[in-house]
């Protein structure tokens, strides 16, 4: 095997090497924002200097100590989102402004400036009671809503600028001397690195010197906070101890540590914030190293007794303050001001996009490994499938499919004939994904190192040479993304004509984007690397793989001329990277925790916009044993994007593998996942179109009830499935948190129903997946399964009816050829909507604009929690024919079940229960 060896890391090896990677004690910028707090460093608003703009307004805000100014701007956004930037008024060059992350139709909404004092200013005009309130001594902005503050910025005085310097050696002569901070001096230069920053045999030698920035936010009344992925921790964000900030720097670590805040693969520098009435958002656009820090104070409650016999109580509010620390970059920060959890995942949308509405295929089961080793191994899987009857859609190839690690080629002896492959897979209505990573080979007769290196698209090294590196091919440069030009050269290498023996069946997964260099500071790229424009590497680390999966993904639709959906996996992401396809959390372990962890992990990225998101299933790295892998199997089946990979030097664990036994579990679960696919496409469709999640955290759907914004062990898919995967081993009962006084909730196997409002103990057997329907719900689903999402294109629909206390449910299905953008162009779907009201359930379109010819039926209905047994049953159709219909019914379970039918699902219909 032609495999480049990781520093500190063997494949075997499977501990993490502490000392590769940095913990907050070894970051200078933090150091120095730390130190600063005990410095008193205080900022003023000069209020005289306000000028109000068409889309901004601006003014000054002096460092009392170093008396440089600063230029604050506060925009108001559509939507009641509040923009807050703060840049050096002059600097001596650019600082780095994060670019395409943004989605082009934000616009600003004019802030008039309605009243205030002396030493204070009150700006308004969102739609609702929104007023943005700056302070001018100590400068301070607070954000009120109904006379309520709910967020304060710099009320402990943590505005940290580093103003940009001229280098020591040019700088004796300069003006600009006086304006350096007092702490320059050599001695603390050489601990606060300043202007060289030393970790390990790394030297980080800074060309602009320190250019960190930081702020803090007062959330009022907030003590639940969540969000800025990733991290293999709680699904809660905790509160951060000295030294132990929540770090956000894109890195590949294998085999990571759970219950760590440490940065690992992806960053999302947006957290959410939710109370009893009210959630908010910060998202701190900023793409360079970032750190968090969570306090929450809690709530406390004094009491007077001195005052008469009725004592006076009197509550303070528990706050969370939230301190971010960047190492370079402005401050560039949106107050998403909610209401409710809901209207925050649209703003946070508005500015950074929806999820990318996938194809069909890649909702279903993917099979990967590394690696599958040739075409003969790649035959004997997929007939492994049939054999089992066990249905998946797409196979994967990892980077042993290559040339010696060159993407773009194939290893002519493990893969003579990739066409007749791919025909293969096309035959069974398969797919294939193979792995591009970001590194390319340096060899000359490489051509897409040739061609890359002659147009000058790697980045490159400060001496101005390429950068290179090594990673799997050996030494490699690096693409780099961050220019247009080259991520349009790069879309080009997907064309068919350009990629060689590719089809339309192949599609794209992006691995070690952070990007993963061996032998690079933190298995990374050092951060005096330069990029296009002349930017260091420092200033947008965080954002190199959301442009990779960007180019991949636009490369992916151009090969179809515009035509067809992209499928784009990547490790790396940033903010706004659901525009591109699907991420997954990396190099997990076959072990319970990694398992159990992966509910929050997903949770996290599904609410900061990250919908279509996964883990390995069976752990990546290590042995599963049968019940963990049947475990992890049941659980992938419920979250939005579903494969199974291993390492090499694993043992096989194909489906198949396990005994009769486990191999009908694991059948039965993604069995299952295909029978849903109904319903998860149209949470797909919500999740594209109104940026609702597919998987949903328990407070999102009932933000009223305190004792759901912590659970973390069960989830939402949509509003209308709990699922509560077995994340232990040996497990024989379960407690599960019914939510919902109000609610009621119906075994989705046993049909049996709770009262919501508790937590109830069910028995769980190997086969049991504990998964909820809500009363008041119908979910669409398939009645038979196919080899593949392929070939369930015309099977027939059933429909689970939930009811409610009051015996009424809706529900919905989307639907479309499920590859193409006709959906987008030429409205051609399908939007349903079910109703049951009053012991008659209605079939009606849902969105007028769409249309899709469909042959499909409804051939099943179910209805759970149905009182009595009917006399009789009959449907209506639009035409006005009525047709008895025979039912079962199950007075012990309440469930009405009517078989046989043939209901168009296009056409408009009503069955009447008598
Ligand atoms: O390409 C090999 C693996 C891949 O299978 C895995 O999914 C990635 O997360 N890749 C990492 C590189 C090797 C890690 C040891």
């Amino acid at each position: 095997m032609e495999t480049a060896g990781k520093e500190g890391i063997s494949v075997e090896d499977e501990a993490v090497d502490k000392t590769i990677f940095k913990d907050c004690s070894n970051i200078t910028f933090y150091r120095r924002q730390k130190q600063q707090l005990s410095k008193n460093n205080t900022y003023r608003a000069l209020l005289d200097s306000v000028t109000t703009g068409k889309d901004s307004t601006k003014f000054q805000i002096i460092n009392e100590v170093t008396k440089i100014p600063l230029l604050a701007e506060v925009y108001g956004i559509e939507r009641n989102i509040f923009r807050l930037k703060i840049n050096e008024e002059t600097p001596l060059k650019p600082r780095y402004e994060v670019p395409d992350v943004l989605t082009s139709k934000l616009s600003t909404v004019r802030l008039i400036s309605c009243s205030g004092d002396t030493g204070s200013l009150i700006l308004e005009g969102g739609e609702r009671d929104l007023k943005c309130q700056i302070i001018a001594n100590p400068f301070k902005i607070e954000l009120l809503s109904e006379k309520e503050v709910v967020i304060s910025i710099n009320s402990l005085g943590q505005l940290y600028f580093e103003h940009l310097q001229i280098p020591h050696k040019q700088r004796a002569t300069t003006e600009r001397e006086e304006q350096v901070p007092a702490d320059t001096s050599q001695e603390s230069q050489e601990d606060l690195g300043l202007w060289e920053e030393k970790f390990g045999n790394f030297v980080d030698v800074k060309a602009n010197g320190p250019t960190s920035i930081g702020l803090d936010f007062s959330l009022h009344g907030f003590e639940h906070l969540y969000g800025i992925p990733q991290h293999a921790e709680s699904h809660r964000l905790k509160n951060t101890e000295d030294g132990d900030a929540y770090r956000l720097y894109n890195l590949d670590i294998y085999g990571y540590q759970i219950h760590s805040k440490t940065g690992i693969y992806g960053s999302v520098p947006y957290l959410l914030a939710h109370k009893l009435g009210r959630t908010i958002g910060i998202f701190w656009l900023n793409a360079s190293e970032t750190l968090v820090e969570i306090n929450t104070e809690p709530a406390v409650e004094y009491t007077f007794t001195q005052m008469g016999p009725a004592a006076a109580k009197q509550k303070v509010r528990p706050r969370t303050d939230v301190r971010w620390m960047s190492e370079s970059g402005i401050i560039d920060v949106f107050l998403l001001t909610g209401p409710t959890p809901f209207d925050v995942f649209k703003q946070y949308s508005f500015l950074t996009g929806t999820q990318a509405m996938p194809p069909l295929f890649s909702l279903g089961y993917h099979q990967c490994r590394w690696n599958y080793e040739d075409e003969q191994d790649v035959k004997a899987v997929d007939a492994g499938f049939d054999e089992h009857d066990i249905p998946y859609d797409v196979m994967w190839l990892d980077i042993e499919h290559t040339e010696g690690k060159r993407y773009f080629t194939w290893d002519k002896k493990r893969f003579p004939a990739p066409k007749r492959m791919q025909e293969l897979l096309r035959n069974k209505k398969r797919k294939l994904v193979v792995i591009s990573d970001p590194h390319i080979k340096v060899d000359p007769d490489y051509s897409v190192y040739a061609k890359a290196k002659e147009q000058g698209f790697f980045v490159r090294n400060p001496e101005g040479g390429d950068f290179e590196g090594v990673c799997w091919p050996g030494l490699s440069s690096y693409l780099d993304f961050t220019n247009p030009k080259v991520r349009e050269w790069y879309s080009g290498l997907f064309a068919f004509s350009a990629y060689q023996e590719s089809t339309d069946i192949l599609f794209i997964w992006n691995d070690m984007n952070e990007p993963s260099v061996f032998k690079g500071p933190e298995l990374t790229m050092q951060k005096n690397a330069i990029h296009h424009g002349g930017w260091e590497h420092r200033e947008l680390h965080n954002i190199y793989g959301f442009y990779q999966q960007m180019a991949t993904a636009e490369g992916l639709t151009q090969r179809s001329k515009g035509k067809e959906r992209p499928f784009v996996l990547s490790r790396s992401f940033f903010a706004g990277s659901q525009k591109y396809g699907a991420v997954w959390t990396g190099d997990n372990t076959a072990e319970w925790s990694y398992l159990k962890i992966s509910l929050p992990m997903l949770l996290t990225l599904s609410i900061t916009g990250i919908s279509f998101c996964g883990a390995d299933v069976g752990g990546f790295i290590g042995n599963p044993e049968a019940e963990l892998l049947v475990r992890w199997y049941q659980a992938g089946a419920y979250q939005p994007f579903f494969r199974g990979h291993a390492t090499m030097n694993t043992k096989r664990r194909e489906p198949w593998l396990f005994g009769e036994e486990h191999t009908q579990f694991i059948r039965e679960a993604i069995r299952e996942r295909y029978t849903l696919l109904p319903y998860l496409y149209s949470l797909f469709y919500h999740a594209h179109v109104a940026s609702i999640p597919v998987m949903r955290p328990l407070w999102v759907e009932f933000p009223d009830e305190l004792e759901a914004f912590g659970v973390e062990d069960e989830y939402l898919l949509g509003s209308a499935l709990l699922v509560h995967p077995v994340t232990e081993a040996k497990t024989t009962m379960i407690d599960i948190f019914l939510p919902g006084p109000n609610e009621i909730w119906y075994d989705s196997k046993t049909f049996a129903h709770w009262k919501g409002g508790h937590t109830v103990k069910i028995p769980v057997a190997l086969d049991t997946i504990p998964v909820f329907q809500r009363g008041g719900s119908v979910v669409p689903i398939k009645t038979m399964v196919g080899k593949s999402t392929g070939w369930m294109a015309n099977s027939p629909y059933g429909l689970r009816v939930a009811l409610s206390t009051k015996g009424s449910a809706m529900g919905e299905l989307y639907l479309d050829d499920g590859h193409s953008f006709q959906y987008l162009h030429q409205k051609q779907f399908l939007h349903r909507k079910f109703s049951f009201c009053s012991s008659v359930l209605i079939n009606r379109c849902a969105d007028e604009k769409g249309h899709y010819p469909s042959k499909c039926v409804v051939e099943q209905i179910l209805v759970l929690g149905f009182r009595k047994k009917p006399s009789s049953v009959i449907t209506h159709s639009s035409d006005g024919k009525d047709q008895p219909v025979a039912f079962t019914y199950c007075a012990r379970t309440c469930t009405l079940s009517l078989e046989k039918l043939s209901l168009n699902i296009d056409a408009d219909w009503e069955v009447h229960i008598k």
